[in-house]
């Protein structure tokens, strides 16, 4: 201990010693009939000031309020490398907390600090960046108002003369000016939210932004990222939306009254229903969600693919998808096929498809669930592809970075690519008669396969118990890679399956389905599902023989058959034609594999319920709305259902 805080240690001793004494002796002195009241001893433990120890401290953590142009300040986390000198900056913007991700563990050392809750703790640190953390205005320690992915200026949406693309300049700027230890230049990076706060600077950029990463990022909340997947509602989503908005920190949480989520939301009846019986109802951003089931004007003009199609694309900018994102699997894709092909893309926009969860890339890269990659795909990606893009525009290091760094999922095997998808999809890979997939139509007349789709009795997505998002048992974070084997066991689940393949089947691109089915209701969800079926028993790994791996799945709801903004009843019993696309592949169905397709029409408690009868606002469907139907998809004839799969052979 320094000889200066021994000093302070004595001279608090003594101050606290004469209070006590003063207060013996203020009571005896007191004139009679002037009852003075005693000063209170303090009796107390604890610093009057805290000086905290920084006792083998490898950085510097300032913690400071930044100012923003509004006069509202943001609370932002600044760790500083001891002795950086010229070091770049990373800045995340979260609504996270900044303070809880900077400090996950108590420790002297930088890379211990961040370690778990941060951003690919490991690269940064070793590459030496000086690590900024900013809560989002309106949540944990920033001042000002709180509002979901909030819309930018000039969307319509917003009232205010503030969004988080002002606020990330006003902070960029603000950094630039006050951290000495920096050469100026800036990165922003992050995941989901965090990503979508590091896709917003993109829109009218500071000129000290030199990179941006934003990863698994929320752009469009209703094609197919958090809230919406083509117009089915995300009812695990309301858990989160309560949590998020009801309180600054985000400490009042939702609280279920069933074990299991599917007698939860059974129980509640409809979505809207859920969330009026707890409480939704006082949350802005609940009200304008359940206002705005179609994809009209309130969602197109926050997407961020479309916003950013409108701008020049001035900052390199590397965006990162998860193959398997139970989150986010939308928005990282779109905004890449938003921009590829804008002047300046060529030499700034860059993509990688990694074989992973939501945010997996800063975690254990070595399995999705139960699928081994052979390696630990997150770690490569990081030390390889992250590390030296971030080097190479805050640093001017060199890189050799591929456009596209894609991770090709059977063969194990990383791919440097020149743009993506490889191919378009125009091998039609058609559903026949006899349960049967192939590459060639069905020959003969029409024939359907026909199965009841019963809103009492929903098909689940993961096996049941279904436990709330965040529980250790939730079956949430790798659920997308879960064996579809239960589902297929059940009557109300379609399944195509091909021949044993015995050649490779690469798929490198989005899938698009066109599935002409008739329904004998009104409305009707289609949950397609494109299926890699392994060998009926397997070498080494036992338990994967006869293993379904979903490579590619998703719900389209019917009502938008016609027009995403404007809901139609659905003529029953007729068959119509919906079309929709897949998520992105980049898999080899390999030889003694074979390709399976399932087609169901629920996928509960993921998604809500459709009534299957049309209503105007499936939110506020009643009881005596949800019916049974009769679905047959059409296996042959002239409007035989295919997915047109992007087949590089
Ligand atoms: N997927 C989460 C989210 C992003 C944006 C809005 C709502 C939720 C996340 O992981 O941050």
């Amino acid at each position: 201990m320094g000889s200066k805080s021994m000093a302070r240690l004595a001279a608090t001793a003594a101050a606290g010693m004469a209070l006590a004494a003063g207060g013996l002796t203020l009571a005896a002195t007191a004139a009679p009939g002037h009852t003075k009241p005693a000063a209170a001893p303090v009796y107390d433990e604890r610093p009057a000031k805290l000086e905290p120890s920084r006792y083998g401290w490898d950085y510097e953590r300032r913690v400071v309020e930044i100012p923003m142009r509004d006069g509202v300040k943001l609370h932002t986390v600044i760790l500083i490398p001891k002795g950086a000198k010229g070091a770049p900056m990373l800045l995340t913007r979260t609504p996270y907390s900044a303070d809880q991700l900077t400090a996950n563990v108590a420790s002297g050392h930088l890379v211990a600090a961040l370690d778990g809750y941060d951003n690919a703790d490991d690269i940064i640190v070793a590459g030496g960046y000086i690590r900024v953390v900013q809560d989002v205005r309106g949540k944990y320690g920033s001042e000002g108002t709180y509002v979901m992915n909030r819309p930018l200026v000039g969307s319509g949406l917003n009232p205010t003369a503030v969004d988080d693309s002002t606020d990330a300049y006003d902070t960029i700027d603000w950094l630039t000016k006050n951290v000495p230890q920096s050469n100026g230049r800036v990165g922003v990076l992050g995941i989901s939210y965090d990503g979508f706060e590091a896709l917003v600077p993109l829109v009218h950029p500071h000129p000290a932004l030199k990179v941006a990463v934003p990863m698994n990022p929320m752009v469009d909340g209703w094609r197919g990222d958090d809230w919406f997947h083509n117009g089915a509602y995300r009812e695990l989503n309301t858990q989160y939306i309560w949590e998020q908005i009801a309180t600054r920190d985000s400490s009042d949480k939702y609280a279920f009254n069933h074990a299991d989520l599917y007698d939860a939301f059974m129980a509640a009846g409809s979505a809207g229903e859920e969330g009026r019986e707890h409480g939704l109802d006082q949350i802005g951003f609940w009200t304008k969600l359940t206002a705005h089931p179609a994809y009209d004007g309130f969602w197109q003009a926050q997407a961020m693919d479309r916003i950013l199609a409108a701008q020049p694309l001035t900052v390199p900018t590397m965006l990162v998808h998860s193959l398997w994102d139970q989150e986010d699997i939308y928005g990282a894709p779109a905004v890449y096929r938003a921009l590829k092909d804008k002047p300046g893309a060529a030499d700034k926009l860059f993509l990688t498809l990694g074989p992973w969860h939501h945010g997996q890339e800063i975690e254990d890269g070595s399995h999705s669930g139960k699928i081994a990659w052979d390696q630990d795909a997150a770690k490569w990606w990081r030390w390889h592809v992250l590390a030296p893009f971030l080097a190479h525009y805050l640093k001017d290091a060199p890189m050799d970075v591929a456009p596209v760094t894609a991770f090709q999922s059977g063969t194990n095997e990383w791919r440097r690519l020149s743009t993506w998808p490889v191919v378009p999809a125009a091998a039609k890979l058609y559903l026949k008669p006899g349960q049967s997939v192939g590459f060639t139509p069905a020959t003969g007349d029409v024939q359907t396969a026909d199965y009841v789709s019963d809103p009492s009795h929903p098909v689940t997505f993961v096996p049941r118990p279904v436990r709330p998002v965040g529980y250790e048992d939730d079956h949430w974070t790798d659920w997308l890679t879960t064996d579809q084997r239960n589902a297929a066991a059940r009557p109300d689940v379609l399944t195509f399956t091909s021949e044993v393949l015995t050649a490779p089947v690469v798929v490198s691109g989005e899938p698009q389905v066109h599935l002409t089915a008739s329904t004998s209701g009104t409305d009707s969800d289609w949950v397609v599902k494109l299926i890699d079926v392994y060998p009926d028993q397997t070498p080494v790994d036992r338990a994967m023989g006869g293993y379904q791996l979903a490579v590619a799945m998703d719900i389209f709801r019917g009502r938008y058959r016609e027009s995403l903004s404007d809901p139609k009843p659905l003529t029953p019993n007729a068959p119509l034609l919906y079309t929709f696309a897949l998520p992105q592949v980049d898999h080899v169905f390999l030889p003694g594999h074979r390709i399976m397709v399932q087609i169901q029409s629920s996928w509960f408690p993921l998604y809500d319920r459709n009534p299957q009868t049309f209503v105007p606002n499936i939110f506020f469907a009643k009881p005596a709305d949800y019916v049974k139907a009769t679905q047959k998809v059409v296996v042959s004839g002239p409007d035989e259902s295919f997915i047109a799969l992007p087949v590089e052979n």
